[in-house]
């Protein structure tokens, strides 16, 4: 049995993590499932992703604290480096992906969703890096990313105090995009990733690898690689159907990921 599922829609597909009894809680076998399933991901149909938890409390309550508690140091380093393997994985997958949060998202919870292009989150969620106070550091990429969304100095404050953050301020922090009533979250994330989906697929995953690829490098040398990411894009049946359909002042044909 996996504890990770999988469901295309269309051009989206559904990753939602299905371990409740323990509000989804990332050990070792889930890790495992969650890369299983990423690996297998039809890259060619899926032009976005949503990862969800199962139930309606948590998106992911943590890496497993029973798992941890009697880890050794070389057992720890073997944890971390899974995990960072398995969430890297997800960011690098070519399509974007939303975290559409549900809930808790606590410790490796809240490092799962910053491994997604995109956070969404319902009113009850509620992220933190609680480490600090299990006497760790976050193994899952937590001090890497949570930097990176919002800022060194908010995420040294809610990593060196432990203090959990409620949906409303994790938008006025930039960590979430958007806010809805849990009852309507899926409903949210299933239409921003119908949106996403309808947009030219080689253009859209052009941006997401300049994005990436240029936020870890100088401007200079960024702004040299752009021109790579647009000219993948030039000659494309895509990019010929919309520009020629604008030119003709009518609707263009449906993308083909061409
Ligand atoms: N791990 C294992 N089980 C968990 C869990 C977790 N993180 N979170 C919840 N559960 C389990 C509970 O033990 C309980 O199981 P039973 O007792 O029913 O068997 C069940 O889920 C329901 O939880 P509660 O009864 O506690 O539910 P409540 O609504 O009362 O409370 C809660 C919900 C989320 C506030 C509470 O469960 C809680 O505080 N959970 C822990 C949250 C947390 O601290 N998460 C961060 C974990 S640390 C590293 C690798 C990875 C990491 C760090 C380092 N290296 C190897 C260096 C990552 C670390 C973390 O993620």
């Amino acid at each position: 049995m996996s504890y990770v599922r999988y469901e295309q829609n269309g051009f989206v597909g559904v990753i939602t993590i299905d371990r409740e009894k323990a509000l989804n809680a990332l050990n070792d076998e889930v890790l495992c499932d969650l890369e299983a399933v990423v690996d297998a991901v039809d890259a060619d149909k899926t032009r976005c992703l949503i990862i969800t938890g199962a139930g309606a409390k948590a998106f992911v309550a943590g890496a497993d604290i029973g798992a941890m508690c009697t880890m050794t140091s070389d057992e720890g380093r073997a944890f971390s480096a899974k995990g960072n393997a398995v969430f890297r994985k997800i960011e690098k997958l070519p399509m974007p992906v939303i975290a559409a949060v549900n809930g808790f998202a606590l410790g490796g919870g809240c490092e799962l969703s910053l491994s997604c292009d995109i956070r969404i989150a319902a009113e009850n969620a509620l992220f933190g890096q609680p480490e600090a106070g299990l006497g760790i550091t976050p193994g899952f990429g937590g001090t890497q990313r949570l930097v990176r969304t919002i800022g060194v100095g908010k995420a040294k404050e809610l990593i060196y105090s432990c203090r959990n953050v409620k949906a409303e301020e994790a938008l006025s922090i930039g960590l979430v995009n958007a806010v809805y009533p849990a009852d309507q979250l899926m409903a949210e994330a299933m239409k921003l990733a119908e949106r996403i989906s309808g947009n030219a697929p080689i253009a859209v995953r052009q941006c997401k690898k300049a994005i990436n690829m240029g936020l870890q490098m100088d401007i200079d040398s960024a702004t040299t690689l752009e021109p790579e990411f647009f000219a993948a894009c030039c000659g494309t049946q895509d990019q010929k159907n919309a520009m020629t359909a604008f030119c003709e002042k009518r609707k263009h044909d449906p993308f083909l990921n061409k």
